[in-house]
């Protein structure tokens, strides 16, 4: 089986969650503290010398991490969890997954750790990636037409992505009266009985 290295609610949940709604087992090993220097720290960056969550291990004893290359490796035995090739919403799955990964999550790698990057001017650094990301989740929800889901009437990956990232900055109430689409998503996938124990267990849900 394989084995999630993660904290409850940081990015391992949208693997966990994604793999949930797959129906695939996994093993959740919890690593809280990795981010500062200490045994859960050398544990992680055995597997993954970025030092991030997530950080899955196969069963082959093979390391996958970054959560799209998760979501890709997850559509290789459910392909019902993204649009159906040949459609647009095909492909404005890729893009928008792909575009999620690439824009949006690095402004967490600046903002979390500023002192990393501007050790003279953290805040400065934490204020400009929030307002940045805002403007992505702005440009987001224009992007996004469909329901309940981001591209439809079925749900797919991207809504996993959705509903964990709204728990995050700029957090649930920004989301609600600026982007209410994105909201209205993560809530119907929030509601899905057989991600409650998931979703409760990442703080997701209370
Ligand atoms: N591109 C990676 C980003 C993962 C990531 O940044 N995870 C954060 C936690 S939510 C992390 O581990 N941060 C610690 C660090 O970057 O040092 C993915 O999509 O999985």
């Amino acid at each position: 089986m394989l084995t999630v290295y993660g904290v409850p609610g940081w990015g391992s949940a949208i693997s966990e969650v994604m793999l949930t709604l797959a129906n695939i087992p996994y093993r959740f090993r919890n690593v809280d503290g990795f981010d500062q220097p200490g045994p859960q720290r050398d544990a992680l960056l055995k597997l993954n010398p970025l030092g991030q969550v997530p950080t899955l291990q196969l069963d082959d004893g093979s390391v996958m991490t970054e959560s799209a290359a998760v979501a890709l490796m997850i559509l290789d035995t459910r392909p019902d969890l993204a649009p159906a090739a040949g459609t647009p919403e095909r492909q404005q799955f890729w893009r928008l997954l792909v575009w999620l990964v690439a824009n949006v999550y690095p402004t967490f790698t600046y903002a979390d750790y500023p002192e990393r990057w501007t050790p003279d001017a953290p805040d400065q650094l934490r204020e400009s990636c929030m307002s940045y990301r805002k403007s992505l989740y702005l440009w987001l929800e224009s992007q996004l037409q469909a329901s309940p889901y981001a591209l439809g009437k079925e749900i797919t990956l991207l809504d996993i992505y959705l509903c964990v990232m709204r728990t995050w900055g700029p957090r649930h109430q920004w989301f609600q009266e600026n982007t209410p689409k994105i909201s209205a998503i993560a809530d119907v996938v929030c509601a899905l009985p057989e991600l409650q124990n998931v979703l409760r267990s990442n703080d997701i849900i209370g």
